[in-house]
This record gives C-alpha cells, sequence and structure tokens, in this order.
C-alpha cells in the first residue's frame, strides 16, 4: 500500500495490522462485510487446495463466506505481503470455477446509501480474462447490482438499480490493465450522484448519475458469478481483504 507501518503498528497483531495497512476510510462508514481469509476454512487443512469451508465475516460476527466450486475447480491458500509481514489470502484457479459466497442479508444491500466495494488483488497477464468478476451482490441482468470486475485486467464497478419508476445501471471502468504489478488495492466508491474506481487510492474512472436505490435479494459472490463453467466470468488470480462498507 505504500504505507509504513508505524512502530506501535508494529506491536499489534497481524490482523490489527492489516486493517490498519488496507483501509483508512476518511468518511463515516461501517463495515458490513469483511472477509480477510486469515483463517482456514471451516472443516479443511492448510494449504489446500480447497472445494468446500467457510469463512468468518470479520464485520459481521455469525455471518460467514463459503467456498463453492464447478468442474475442476479449487481455492489454494497464497500469501501477500503486509507491512513487514505477510496475510493469508486466497489463489482462484486456473480452471474451473471456484467462489466464496455470502448468503443474502439486508446489511449488504446499500439501497439508496453512499458505500464503497473494497479487494486487494494480484493478477498476471496470463491470468487475465475478458471477463473477471471479484465482487457482486446480483448478476447482470437482476434488475439491481453491485460488482467490483476486473475484465480484461481493468478494475471496474457496475451498478443497477431503481430511480423512481426507472431501472438505471452505470459502468466505470479504468483505462489501463493492472496485470504483472503485484498487488494493488481496487476500490469502487458510490458518493451521492458520482461512481468512481479507485486503485492505490488513486481514482481511475467516475461517471455521474449513480443515484438509485441498489437493493436485491442475490447472494454475494467473490471470485465469479457463480460455478457455472463457462460465462462465468471467473476471476484467475489472487485476492484478499474482500470488503463492503456502507455509509
Ligand atoms: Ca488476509
Amino acid at each position: 500500500m505504500g504505507r509504513t507501518l508505524s512502530a506501535f503498528a508494529l506491536g499489534v497483531t497481524a490482523l490489527a495490522a492489516a486493517v490498519l495497512v488496507d483501509t483508512a476510510p476518511a468518511y463515516a462508514a461501517t463495515e458490513q462485510l469483511r472477509l480477510d481469509f486469515d483463517a482456514t476454512p471451516t472443516g479443511q487443512v492448510e494449504p489446500g487446495p480447497w472445494t468446500s469451508g467457510c469463512f468468518a465475516d470479520v464485520a459481521t460476527p455469525g455471518d460467514s463466506g463459503c467456498i463453492a466450486v464447478g468442474g475442476t475447480g479449487s481455492i489454494s491458500r497464497i500469501t501477500r505481503p503486509n507491512g513487514t509481514g505477510s496475510s493469508p489470502a486466497l489463489a482462484f484457479p486456473a480452471v474451473g470455477s471456484a467462489i466464496v459466497q455470502v448468503p443474502n442479508a439486508a446489511n449488504l444491500n446499500p439501497g439508496t446509501q453512499d458505500f464503497t466495494i473494497s479487494a486487494l488483488v494480484k493478477v498476471t497477464s496470463a491470468q487475465v480474462t475478458e471477463g473477471a468478476n471479484l465482487i457482486q451482490k446480483g448478476l447482470f441482468a437482476d434488475p439491481a447490482q453491485w460488482k467490483l470486475q476486473l475484465d480484461g485486467g481493468k478494475p471496474g464497478c457496475r451498478i443497477k438499480g431503481t430511480r423512481g419508476p426507472d431501472t438505471v445501471e452505470l459502468l466505470a471502468t479504468a483505462t489501463t490493465s493492472i496485470a504483472d504489478q503485484g498487488w494493488k488495492f481496487v476500490q469502487c466508491k458510490r458518493r451521492g450522484d458520482l461512481l468512481t474506481v479507485h486503485v492505490d487510492n488513486v481514482q481511475v474512472a467516475d461517471k455521474d448519475k449513480a443515484t438509485m436505490d441498489i437493493t436485491s435479494t442475490a447472494k454475494v459472490t467473490i471470485g465469479a458469478k457463480g460455478t457455472g463453467l463457462s460465462n462465468n466470468d471467473q476471476f484467475r488470480g489472487a485476492l484478499d481483504n474482500a470488503i463492503l462498507s456502507i455509509g
């Protein structure tokens, strides 16, 4: 993140250090979902590969995200640098499909509020695909969706919802790929009528007319649309800290 850990931060736990390094929201938002993937998925052993098991949601105790796969897909352990240490992260498969899915919950719907979708991702040119979904709630054709994606290696954000009697949608996409650049902090933010995409805290895309109600009964999926084996927009790189903040 280009941010140096303070001597104080070095003295706290790795988890707390990850929080300090990865996010420093300058606005009053509440994390509704934070999957840091630090713990071993329930019922599994390190270092995988895994085809099942769940990760606890650090932001909402009691909630969890669980691995689901299709074909020969699986999720494997990888680690990323974090300050002077490292943090456990996930590697998505080169073949087949694999996701982490979180059941629908009312607190995962921003409605008309401001919100931020965040993830740390690393992708190589060989892993780049035309469609690569990082975190989403709802499908493209559904009445409502929020989505952070990495199509062609370019961070992008799509939202869809209702504005009065109308169904409206908006897509903001960076012009350059983040492939082969190591770990990058990618974010999608809605602030009032503005939708923006950020890479390492630098704004790389924006679109206005973001005012809409985004509410659905869809589950949240991380790494792809689902467990389909075609047209699944499977992400094939590495990911850590999947976060949704609202407010
Ligand atoms: Ca982690």
